[in-house]
Parts: C-alpha cells; sequence; structure tokens
C-alpha cells in the first residue's frame, strides 16, 4: 500500500486500535500518538494499547490515548512492528487480525492483511506524517510526536540512516508549531546520573585489543546492584563503546539473573562483521549491530567471543 492508500483506507475505517512493539522506543510510541491523534481529530475513534513496557520518557506522549483490552476494536493498526515476534504479551490476542501494518524495517514479515512499508525511511514516524497529512491537520501536539519518532530512530540525525528526507521532513514537522529544544535536551542531551556512573565503571574496566580498535565492556550483576541501575539507566548502553576514538568495534557483554549473558557487537563493518561474529554464537544481526544470548559465565562467554572474533577475522 503506497500512503495515499493507507490515508485512503484510514478514512474509510473507524473504532481503530494501535499497537506498537515489545520494548517500545520513540518511533513506534511516537507514531502511535500521532496516529491516534490525527484519527481523532478527523472525529474516528481511537486509542492505543496500552503496552506496560513504555518508560516514563515516552509515557506522557500517550497520555489520554491508551485502553486496555476491554474496547472492542473494528479496524487494528500496527506502527513500527516488523514482525509477529515483537508483539508484546497484551497485544498477542491481535496476532492474526492487524488490519494495515505501517512499518519501515527491511525486514517486515507482512503478517497484516494490508501493509504499508517504505523501508528506505530513517523512522516509521516519517511514513505516518506522509500519510496523517493527507486527512488530518499536523497540530504541534502530532508534530511533536513524529519529531519524537523520527529524531530518536536516527539518533537526532548522526545515524547512517539520516538523509535529506528526514531533515526535509523534521522540518516540515518543526513547522507545526512546537518547540523542538526541550525535547532534543530531554532525549539527547541529558542521562542519568547512575548512567554516567555506569559508563564511567565500564570504562574501569574495559579490556582493550586489536591496539585499541576492539573494546570489550562488562555488565555484570553486581555492577547493576552496586550502581543501582534499571532498563531505562542501561538503555542502549552497547553505543557508548563505540563513541570512544579509536575504537572500531565495541563489545557489551550483560550478564542476566538466570545464567545467560548477552552479547551486543557494534563494529566498523569494513573492519568486522558483526553478524558473522554472532552468526558463530547462535545470534544475528546485522553487519555493524549483532547480538546474541549464550549460556555460560561472563568469562567463559568472553574467550568464546574472542575465539568468534578471530575465526571470522581468519576467514
Ligand atoms: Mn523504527
Amino acid at each position: 500500500m503506497t500512503p495515499q492508500e493507507a490515508a485512503a483506507f484510514l478514512t474509510d475505517h473507524d473504532n481503530y486500535l494501535i499497537l506498537t512493539h515489545v520494548r517500545p522506543d520513540g518511533d513506534t510510541t511516537g507514531c502511535a500518538a500521532g496516529l491516534c491523534r490525527a484519527l481523532r481529530q478527523t472525529g474516528k475513534r481511537a486509542f492505543v494499547l496500552d503496552n506496560p513496557g513504555v518508560t516514563e520518557l515516552f509515557a506522557p506522549y500517550l497520555d489520554g490515548l491508551t485502553i486496555g483490552s476491554e474496547f472492542v476494536p473494528e479496524t487494528v493498526v500496527s506502527v513500527d512492528i516488523a514482525a509477529k515476534s515483537l508483539f508484546f504479551e497484551g497485544a498477542k490476542p491481535y496476532l492474526d487480525r492487524v488490519d494495515l501494518a505501517i512499518d519501515h524495517h527491511p525486514s517486515q514479515e507482512f503478517f497484516a492483511k494490508q501493509t504499508c512499508l517504505d523501508s528506505k525511511r530513517a523512522s516509521c514516524g516519517q511514513l505516518i506524517y506522509d500519510i496523517v497529512r493527507q486527512f488530518a491537520s499536523v497540530t504541534p501536539e502530532i508534530g511533536e510526536a513524529l519529531y519524537v519518532a523520527l529524531s530518536t530512530d536516527c539518533g537526532c540525525f548522526q545515524y547512517s540512516n539520516t538523509d535529506a528526507d528526514t531533515h526535509r521532513i523534521a522540518a516540515e514537522l518543526m513547522d507545526s508549531g512546537f518547540d523542538p529544544y526541550p525535547v532534543n535536551r530531554k532525549f539527547f542531551r541529558t542521562k542519568t546520573l547512575k548512567r554516567l556512573k555506569l559508563e564511567s565503571m565500564l570504562t574501569q574496566d574495559m579490556e582493550l585489543r586489536d591496539g585499541g580498535a576492539t573494546a570489550m565492556v562488562f555488565l555484570t550483576q553486581e555492577l547493576i546492584r552496586q550502581v543501582g541501575v534499571d532498563e531505562r539507566d542501561m538503555d542502549n548502553v552497547s553505543a557508548f563503546v563505540g563513541q570512544i576514538e579509536g575504537v572500531k568495534n565495541g563489545i557489551t557483554l550483560k550478564e542476566t539473573e538466570d545464567g545467560y549473558v548477552k552479547i551486543s557487537l557494534r563494529t566498523d563493518p569494513g573492519d568486522l562483521n558483526a553478524s558473522a561474529v554472532c552468526a558463530l554464537l547462535g545470534g544475528g544481526g546485522h553487519a555493524a549491530a549483532a547480538g546474541g544470548m549464550v549460556k555460560g559465565s561472563i568469562n567463559q562467554v568472553r574467550q568464546a567471543v574472542i575465539d568468534a572474533i578471530k575465526k571470522v577475522r581468519d576467514g
């Protein structure tokens, strides 16, 4: 479906339930909020299914828009969900009854009756913008929600998915009249004190290999307890290792409570293929970012990762 067809579909139907993905990020949350408000503006009944994973960072955008399983929808729309495995527990009753999936992931599995997919878009928010502006006016509230979606998915215009279209749509969203400064400050210039403390402790015990090109950090349960960090403090923690000058490949090993180690590998794909390394460890992902989950102690998994990197490098 093209954005035009998706807009026509949304105009023709009513009583909407909008689904977000498990571990909801700014894109899925912002898309749901923006789409829900646009539908309501045209007199439709629309709600976002309450997702218990929404953190306090994104929750304000869904204020007054959410509903529980008591609502019986006529039309179910998913935003930024690539696969059935990404439905959260409470969304599973709708696994086989999504009428329209709006998404930007190349890995989209086409689980819905209709799909509006544009995998060239840096965020699903850009696609939602293209759809809703055809039947609703972009109010400051809608503009801000979609700006959160767009800006978080491209790392505030720094990730490699950022292109001219991303900037153009961001500019159009800003024209809706919301103030982007507090949004950028909150999402891109603010860290919790515990997060900074965690980064400093991870840095202290960091292992540098390959003459400084590869860095490994160890997020143990002991460290998590000691600093008192929660999921929000640890969000996207694997990204900070790659910010160190000279580091091409950042590896984060996180001990789970049940005897596993979660591997997160961010690489310079010209230097090391992250997906090939993680495939040897039973995981997967993209050339520049991959992961996996291995049973064992952090020391055993450390050695397994080092061996896998050597195997990939030696071809
Ligand atoms: Mn997204």
